[in-house]
């Protein structure tokens, strides 16, 4: 059986990779930070067995200590280490650069010591990001287009992705980057563009609020679905050789185009909700991305399975349920 860890195991993609890897048979672990409130509500299927057999098993961490990190590797020796923790808002990084760095950069490097310090140490999955080609030389991107960072987390992610290939070429660690485009679901956070719209758009349905705040709707992205892409991760670690690689649907809309689709099927018109607030701007923007994935089609197998529209309408009906059940509450009260 093989033993993996996942960092950032309470966020988006650690849900979607824990139940994957323990569908596949692996014992899995999670880092998780202590929080003083509840910070597990995507994982809490996964560890709460009615059986009371622990499944997934959680450990505090932080990729802000080191000293931690390394005693977690040493005691439980895994063979799949999937760094997945970070700060991962862009905007946010802007207002807490010197944080995110400490996070998403050091903490790589703090991760990649305690893995060289092993005598036998674990494969490495690093979460490089598509925010790295910045302000784009090239579309689509491919894993040779060079990187043009524009915002703090983009600087934090490019340091790592470059450390994450240093290991593996200086001390033959098995290290790979997958650089993911935009990947979205039902259980994305609230605060990104995606899951605000779906979120805003069915509780305005379910009369339960009227305005939906937005910055930049000309930005394009390639959104793909989480559930799809915590697939590729796990396969590049099962390779001969360990390798960098793009994971991306090929397909780019604009912000704009995801309020036409989520309101669309809700057979609503944004334009009479939407008021567009500059706090949502960011200081530089990333206008365009689009992936090409060839390679990763190639070697590993992988491609998407979830297209925009299907994205949009599973995002919106889940959404839905939860407004709905928030309405029929709201009604019991009064
Ligand atoms: P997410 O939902 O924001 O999850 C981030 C996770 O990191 C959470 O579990 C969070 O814990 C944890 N975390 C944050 N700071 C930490 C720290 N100092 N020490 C330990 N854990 C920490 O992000 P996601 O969408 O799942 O993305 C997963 C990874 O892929 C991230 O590295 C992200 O930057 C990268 N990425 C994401 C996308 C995308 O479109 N989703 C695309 C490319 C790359 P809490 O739950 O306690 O906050
Ligand atoms: O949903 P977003 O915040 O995602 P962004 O900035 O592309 O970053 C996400 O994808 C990256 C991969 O490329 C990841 F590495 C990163 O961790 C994260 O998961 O914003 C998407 C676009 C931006 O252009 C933004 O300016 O939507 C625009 N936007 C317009 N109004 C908004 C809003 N973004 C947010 N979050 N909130 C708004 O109100």
């Amino acid at each position: 059986m093989k033993r993996a860890i996942i960092t950032g195991v309470t966020g988006q993609d650690g849900s979607y990779l824990a139940e994957l890897l323990l569908k596949k048979g692996y014992e899995v672990y999670g880092i998780i930070r202590r929080s003083s409130s509840f910070n597990t509500s995507r994982i809490d299927h996964l560890y709460q067995d009615p059986h009371n057999q622990p499944k997934l098993r959680l450990i505090y961490g932080d990729l802000t200590d080191g000293g931690n990190l390394s005693s977690v590797l040493n005691d439980t020796q895994p063979d799949e280490v999937y760094n997945l923790a970070a700060q991962s808002h862009v905007r946010v990084s802007f207002d807490q650069p010197i944080y995110t760095a400490n996070t998403d950069a050091l903490g790589t490097l703090r991760l990649l010591e305690a893995l060289r310090m092993m005598k036998k140490p674990p494969r490495f999955y690093q979460a490089s990001s598509s925010e790295m080609y910045g302000k784009v030389v090239e579309t689509p991107q491919t894993e040779r287009t060079p990187f043009c960072p524009r915002s703090p987390y983009a600087c934090a992610k490019v340091y790592s992705h470059w450390q994450t290939v240093n290991y593996r070429e200086a001390y033959g660690l098995f290290a790979c980057n997958g650089i993911l485009f935009n990947h979205e679901s039902p259980r994305r956070g609230e605060t990104f563009v995606t899951r605000k719209i779906t979120r805003a758009a069915t509780r305005i349905k379910e009369g339960l609020q009227d305005k939906l705040y937005l910055g930049n709707l000309e930005a394009k992205r390639d959104w793909g679905y989480a559930g799809d892409y915590v697939e590729a991760m796990q396969l590049m670690l099962q390779q001969d050789k360990p390798d960098d690689y793009v994971i991306a649907t090929g397909q780019t809309y604009s912000v704009r185009q995801f309020l036409d689709e989520v309101f669309g099927y809700l057979d609503l018109d944004w334009h009479n909700y939407v008021v567009i607030d500059p706090k949502y701007f960011r200081p530089t923007e990333v206008d365009l991305l689009q992936g090409d994935a060839s390679k990763a089609r190639k070697v590993l197998g992988w491609k998407p399975t979830v297209d925009f529209k299907q994205l949009a309408r599973m995002m919106t009906d889940a959404d839905r349920n939860i407004a709905r059940n928030e309405r029929l509450v709201k009604e019991h009260n009064k």
